[in-house]
This record gives structure tokens, sequence and C-alpha cells, in this order.
């Protein structure tokens, strides 16, 4: 961008700048060379050459991380594993003005708990939506097991536009999981706890008040929100509900939910008692929990479930009588559960057993048929007998946590937390095809479009707990390792350790990059969080600024403002000591990446303003003085030219009428050679604008974006003529000078933006028209 920028700058003063006549000539190594120095062998080479990127090249995959206890989501590009954007979605991001604009603020506030701000949440599960079972790259859920919230994410801007915050359970971990068209999305609870509307009920009577669940969330496609009014819960009973999926093909209607402790163990070891884990891993078996949500929705839209704290609740009973609940025992403390992509398994791993279990949808689907039970939980819930619906169980390793699929038929790949391994298989035959150790001690893994119902299969990403030795060392607190591994073969093969240092990343969905089409500007005057026009968008030349005071003598300041290279407007903001100044700022710019940011001295102000947006700020003005504001992002060659003062007037100030000191005096002679410069200019900018008129530039809409946007600054640039014309016909030669100074300025815009443009038409091959 800058080099850019002096080019263009060059190309118009005229400079050009020669290279220095003597330095050092060094030949250029050979690979050969290379390896030998830095010691890497050909199997590194051959590695590096199925991940590196070059300069300008793109990722087949975009991989969307939970940003673990950092509340945010993480997006990186596979293979090349690099880092493209940190999205806030439970904790502001002073970078994208996520919690520090007014729009934002208002989708961070959706997830108070009990009027609380938490700014911050605990992600583990992203979810890609899915139209038929297939990702549609549109909106991307991830929830928050500190707090049982989901985020919705609008993957046309990749931007948080929704929290939702569950009116029943006190944390989750079973989320975010859609159904296969997005229907809903899963959250299920984690910790057992008597429900929001209880308050407090004492510990003693878990059994009784204390209870799990799973609610599924309704989504709407048409306006991309969470409709909490529309979304159910299914009443569980105090088992540690764990991680769910939803069935697909075979199984589509229904949900899977697995738990640990269904001990129903309480610890307390200040009563003498042993501890949770004691208490939570004494049994053989857990249950996993199927539920069947189409027939529950039918119910509920019967009208037959009753609310509970504005919420659809399906209480145990209710679901044991119509049939929508079932358990089956699963070995033991376990964690994943996954659906095989046809829809005809579903995988549970123990994480205190070395087998993967497999259960077979159609064996369950005959069991409940018939009626057959092996008996009932407490809470008479009917319990599958494992026999009757598993199809097998593969020893696998230790520790077994998480199942992801193969574009190959019935080939799957299961993390191995304890054995630091990937377990290779096949879930049909029941045989283990391939092992490979990672570093270290992994968590989830995930493959391409590994959950939908045709993974692709390619690449798996094992996400690592621990990092111990694999980079250089940054303190006692070690970033997270994301390895990359080749699957396009028999054998698997390790490329490529990135660190992750931002929270511990939990799950990771993958989708193909070319089914994203993120937009790159904004409706002009866009309020972004809202996703409609903003009604403090504000066109050029209509910039105002407004004081009202109520009754009580309370004034507010309305500033409706625009940014466009390189100013703000306004560059003065007068009020008083004790005002409320709401100030909203809208970008008047259309060219790809031109965005502009906004922060003032002694103030919590940081805006992220892309091209078409308009983003909000109020501050309280209640300290006299002077508030220097600039823009934070290196915009244009006067970028820090880019600024202006608040100045906060204290209550009873008198304004002496005075003129303003000016720095330096102009004469006739520095005007005329402005004037002069400018002339040249435009000489420039008219060969510029011949090129690009002579070619079919509208077949590019990257280039009609700058073309607008170089044609308005060419209109500011003939005001700003005009005003230099009448302060020369008065001989004000100060104003003259400085006028013609702002006028070549609009051109320099201009013509930067009319080379950018006219390099993209020379490197896109655009044909001669005229
Ligand atoms: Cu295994 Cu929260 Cu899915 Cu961590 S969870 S690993
Ligand atoms: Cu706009 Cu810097």
């Amino acid at each position: 961008m800058l080099v850019q920028k002096k080019r263009a700058l060059s190309i118009l003063i005229g400079t050009a700048i020669g290279l220095g006549a003597s330095f050092n000539v060094t030949a250029e190594k050979t690979l050969e060379q290379v390896m030998k120095e830095r010691g890497l062998t050909q199997k590194d080479i051959l590695a590096a050459a199925k991940t590196y990127t070059p300069t300008g090249g793109r990722d087949e995959y975009l991989a969307f991380s939970s940003g673990g206890q950092s509340g945010q989501v993480i997006v990186y590009g596979i293979p090349s594993m690099r880092i493209l954007k940190y999205i806030g979605v439970f904790t502001p991001e002073p970078w994208q003005g996520y919690g520090f604009d007014d729009e934002s603020k208002a989708v961070l506030a959706q997830g108070r708990i009990d009027g609380k701000d938490v700014n911050y949440g605990d992600t583990h599960h992203p979810a890609i939506s899915e139209t038929e079972g297939e990702y549609d790259g549109r909106w991307l859920f991830i929830n928050d097991k500190a707090n049982p919230r989901v985020a919705v994410i609008d993957l046309h801007d990749f931007e948080t536009k929704q929290i939702v915050v569950n009116p029943l359970f006190r944390s989750e971990h079973g989320g975010a999981f859609v159904t296969p068209n997005t229907e809903y999305v899963m959250e299920a609870t984690q910790y057992a706890a008597p429900y929001k509307d209880l308050g407090f009920v004492p510990v003693e009577q878990f059994n009784d008040k204390y209870r799990g669940g799973l609610t599924y969330w309704a989504f709407d496609k048409q306006k991309g929100r969470i409709v909490p009014e529309n979304s159910f819960t299914f009443e569980m009973p105090p088992y540690s509900q764990d991680l769910s999926d939803a069935g697909k093909k075979d199984s589509f209607g229904w949900g899977f939910t697995n738990s640990f402790c269904t001990e129903r163990y309480v610890g307390g070891i200040e009563r003498g008692r042993p501890p949770f884990e004691a208490g939570c891993s004494s049994k053989d078996t857990d249950f996993l929990h199927i539920t069947n949500w189409k027939k529950a929705e039918e119910l509920v839209k019967a009208g037959k479930v009753q609310k509970r704290n504005g919420m659809y609740l399906i209480t145990m009973e209710q679901a044991i009588a119509e049939g929508l609940m079932f358990l089956i025992p699963e070995p033991k403390s376990p964690h994943g559960v996954d659906v095989t992509p046809d829809g005809k398994f579903i995988i549970v791993s123990g994480k205190l057993d070395s087998h993967a279990s497999v259960f077979s949808f159609e064996k369950i689907q005959a069991a409940i048929k018939a009626g057959k039970f092996e008996g009932k939980d407490p809470y008479g819930i009917p319990i599958i007998a494992i026999k009757d619906a598993l199809h097998a169980q593969v020893e696998l390793g230790l520790g077994p946590l998480h199942t992801q699929f193969d574009s190959k038929p019935c080939v799957a790949y299961t993390s191995l937390y304890v054995d630091s391994m990937v377990g290779k298989w096949n879930y049909c035959e029941g045989k283990v095809l391939d092992k490979l150790s990672i570093h270290y001690n992994i968590g989830h893994l995930m493959t391409m479009e590994g959950d939908s119902v045709s993974p692709d299969g390619k690449y798996l990403v094992a996400m690592n707990k621990l990092a111990i030795d694999r980079f250089n060392p940054v303190g006692p607190l070690h970033p997270q390792n994301h390895q990359l591994i080749d699957i396009g073969n028999d054998k698997m093969q390790l490329l490529y350790d990135m660190p992750l240092p931002l929270g511990e990343p939990h799950y990771v969905v993958a989708i193909k990059a070319d089914k994203l089409q993120p937009e790159v500007r904004y409706k002009s005057g866009w309020n972004s969080r809202a996703d409609e026009k903003s009604p403090f968008a504000t066109r050029a030349g209509r910039e105002k600024t407004e004081r009202t005071c109520d009754a009580q003598g309370k004034c507010t300041v309305e500033v409706m403002g625009t940014v466009i290279r390189s100013h703000i407007n306004p560059e003065i903001i007068e009020v008083v000591e004790g005002d409320t100044v709401k100030i909203h700022l809208t970008n008047l710019e259309r060219a790809e990446d031109e965005v502009h940011g906004f922060a003032m001295y002694g103030h919590p102000v940081q805006l992220s303003i892309e091209p078409g947006k308009t983003t909000s700020v109020t501050i309280e003005a209640d300290k006299a003085g002077v508030y220097p504001y600039y823009c934070t992002e290196f915009c244009s060659a006067l970028h820090l030219e880019m600024q202006g003062y608040m100045l906060v007037k204290p209550k009873d100030y008198q304004a002496e009428k005075a003129a303003m000191q000016e720095g330096v005096a102009y004469t006739k002679a520095d005007y005329d050679k402005q004037v002069k410069t400018n002339l040249d200019t435009q000489a420039v900018i008219d060969q510029v604008v011949a090129f690009i008129t002579s070619h079919n530039f509208k077949d590019y809409p990257t280039v009609v974006a700058l073309v607008e946007d170089a044609t308005d600054q060419l209109g500011f640039a003939k005001g700003a003529k005009e005003k230099a014309d009448a302060a020369a016909a008065s001989q004000d030669w100060q104003n003259a000078m400085l006028w013609a100074n702002q006028w070549w300025q609009y051109q320099v815009k201009a013509a930067d933006l009319g080379l950018r443009a006219k390099t993209f038409l020379e490197q896109s091959g655009a044909k001669k028209i005229n």
C-alpha cells in the first residue's frame, strides 16, 4: 500500500530514485546449499512444498477455530496455516472496534448474564451452517462453555451479529452443532444445576432439583438470526451432558448427546467427601442420550409444550410419554460423539476406555420400534441395551476422544489423548489402518468439511493441547500446537506445526474457500451489526453537528460526520463540559481495504470504519480540555494529518474574538507555484483517465469502485479549486494558497486511485475498447 502510494507520488512529483551504484553482489544459493545450511531433509522439502503458498497465493480451505478462553474465533488458511483474522465474539476486539462502538456494544450487551457484562467467553465448538448436510458457508455458530451462550457470525462480513443466553442452564458444552438444514443449533449443558428460575437450591437436593438439558435453538435463515421464541429444550437428568451431534441422512431428525458422571456424584473435599473425579468415574458406563427433535418440533408447533422462563421445555415426563428420548449405556466417561457422513452410525469414545464404540442407527430404531429396553434410568427414561445397539467396538489406543471422517467410505480418524496419537481406522469393518504420533496430547481433530455429509479428506489438523518443546520458548505459558497432516495417502504424513497463541482452541471447522463470498464493502451508510441502513448515515457535504438540551439543561451534541482520505469531517468538535457527545462516522470510500479508524485521547474509543460503514460512539465530555482525535489506520500518505480536536469548554467559558494564529504566511508566488503543480498533476490524471476509459473497465467491479472513489475526489478537487480561485480573485493569498494545496491533495488521492485502477486493468489483461 505504502509502496504504491510512494510510486504514485513519485510519478506525480516527477522524481526518480536512482539505484545506488555500488553494492556487494551475492550469488543466489542453490536449494541443496539451503537444505544443508538449515539441516533440511528431502521429506521436509516435500512437506514444505505441500504447504508453502507463494506471495499473493490463496488457500484451498478456510478454517474457523474456536479461540478458547479468548472468547474469539480464529480464521486461518489450509494448507498454508496462515492466520487471517480474529473475529471478536464474546470478547471486545479493538482492531475491529468490537466492543468500542455503540453498534457492537449492543451485540455484546445481548450476552449479559443477570445484567452483568461478561466480556469473555470459553469458546469450544464452531459450526458452519448447512443445507442438506453440506456446508453452505453462510453463518458460523460458536458456544461459550462458561456461560451458556451461542453466538451467530455472518460469513458475508465475518462479524458477530447475535448472542443468545440460555434462560435455563448455568453452563454448557455440547454446542454448537447444527442440524442438516440449520433448522436448529444444538446446545447441551455440562454441569447440572437448578434451572435459572429456581435461583438457589441446596446441593443436597441434587438428584431431585438439579438438571441437565439440551436446547435446540431455532434458526431463521431469512433473517440470519436465532429465534429464541421458537426454540425448545429437552429437560435431562443431572448427568454431565457433554458433546452432541445431529443425525443426518438416515438419522435425520434425531440428535445424540453423551454424558459423563451419570453417577450423579457431588464432591466436596472440604466436607470430607472424596473429590468429584473419584465419584464421577466409578461406573463402567455412562449414557448416550438420543432425542427426536423432529417429533418434538411437531409437539411445540401443535402448542403442546409449556414454556419455562421464556423457553419451551419438554419435561422428562413428557419426553418419555411421547417417545422422544432414549438412553444407551456407553463406556466409560465418554467425550466425543460423531455421526458418520451417511448418518448410519454414531461413534462414541470413552476417555477411560481404549475402544471406540460404533452404534448402529438402524439397530437403535429397531429396538425403539420393538419396545425392547433393558430397563429405565432413575427418571424413567428407557435404556436400550448396549448389545442391541452396537455395530462394532474397536481397540484404538489410550484416551480416545473425537472422531472425524475421510472422503473414503468407512474411514475415520480418532484422537488418542493419552497416547498423543491420531488413529486411522475403518469403522465398517472395525480395524485399525494407521497411527501417527503428534506433539503433544491431542484434543479434537478435524478433516476438511469433516462434519458434512461429504467430507473432502485431503488434510487433517490435530489440535494439540501441549506444545512443550516445539517452539521457541516464550515463558511458562506456551502456545497451543495445531499440526497439519496430509491424509491423501494410506500413511498419514505430518506436514507443519502452527503455534496458536490465543487461548486454548478446542474444535475447528474447515470449509472450501470458494464457498465463501465475503463482501469487500458495505452498502453506503450501513450499520453492519444490525445489518440495516444506519439512521446516522451521512453523505459527503451533509456533515453537521447539532447541540440540543432537555428541560433539565442536560445537553447532547450529535455529530454526523464522514471519513475519507485524508480527513475526518468535522475537524473541530466544540462542546461544553458535561455534554454527552454522540459521534457518527460514515466511511465514504468504496475502494477495497480503504479502512479508517478513530481514536480520541482520554476516552475508550477505537472505531474500525470499513468502506461504506457507519459507526457510532458515545462519549461523556465530563472534563474541560482539549482532546486530539485521529485516524488509526495508515490509510493514505497524509494519514498522519487525518486528525482533529474535540474542544471541551468549561461551563461558563466566554470566547474572546480572535483570529487564528497562522504558522506560515503565504504569498502570491507560493500560490502560483502550487497552481503550476496542480496543472501538471491534472495532465497525469487525464492520461490515467484516458487509459481507463479506453478499456473495458466496467467489467471489473474492483475498478468500478476505484473509479467511483476517484470521481468523488476529483469532485472535491473542483470545489477546492473554486475556493482557491475566489480567494485569489480577492488577493487573499493565504487562503488562495491553502485551498490550492487542498485542491492538489484531492488530485493526489484521485491519481492514486486511478493508478491502482490502471495497474489492476493491466494485470488482469483488460481489453482496449476505443
Ligand atoms: Cu474435547 Cu470442549 Cu470438544 Cu476441548 S472439547 S478437546
Ligand atoms: Cu484514515 Cu488514516
